[in-house]
């Protein structure tokens, strides 16, 4: 079974959202081409989902503010503007997104003492979020992963995803996906393919079954 990953392409990380990712939104069309031309039989989706008091949100640290790093749960936590809280519309998918066919959707980053970058579990592996199990049930054996950001939720997303689906071929739509920094997106992209995650262009996901 072959199937796409969206991940987090939802308004806050768009033009106009709480947290936009540069040109966030050309990826909307892209993504749209891949579900109705990349011949998926799934389609599934994450969506970042925050409490208001979400402690990855610079607003819960006082004295710090937006990208800057403080601390979560003892760990190392970038800072970021409070965003995609929890019934906003924020959170919710971007109003161009074709979702009519995403059969899943994976929700996290609701505990407000870790975050969650990955669709597949928190940042400090505590628990997971039950979609590798969901994948595995199904016997996906191509899984293509795209969306926001590359050099946060889509990276972990596809690392994690190589890690916890032994046998399941990792493919990154690059040109489905934008990241928040230049220099994070390019060691991303060499961090994905080191893992053995292949990177390819939606013409290819189109192209290939
Ligand atoms: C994301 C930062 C914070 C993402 C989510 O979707 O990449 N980045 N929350
Ligand atoms: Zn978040």
């Amino acid at each position: 079974m072959k199937c796409l990953l969206l991940v987090d392409i939802q308004n806050g990380f768009c033009s106009g959202g709480n947290l936009a990712v540069p040109n966030g939104q050309d990826i909307v069309p892209i993504a749209n081409r891949l579900i109705s031309e990349g011949e998926y039989d799934l389609v599934v989706a994450s969506q970042d989902w925050h409490p208001a008091d979400h402690g990855s949100f610079a607003s819960q640290h006082p004295g710090s503010r937006p990208f800057e790093m403080g601390t979560l749960g003892g760990e190392p936590q970038m800072l970021w503007p409070d965003h995609c809280v929890q019934g906003t519309s924020d959170a919710d998918f971007h109003p161009d997104l074709d979702t009519a066919r995403v059969g899943y959707v994976q929700r996290k980053g609701q505990r407000r003492d870790v975050d969650s970058y990955s669709a597949f579990r928190d940042n400090d592996h505590s628990a997971l979020t039950g979609l590798s199990d969901y994948l595995a049930e199904k016997r996906v054996d191509v899984l293509d992963v795209c969306g926001l950001a590359t050099d946060y939720c889509v990276k972990a997303s596809a690392l994690d995803a190589k890690a916890m689906l032994p046998g399941t071929d990792i493919r990154f739509v690059a040109d489905a996906s934008r990241g928040i920094d230049a220099a994070g997106v390019e060691a991303a992209i060499a961090e994905m393919a080191a893992a053995g995650i292949r990177i390819i262009t939606s013409a290819d996901a189109i192209g290939s079954r």
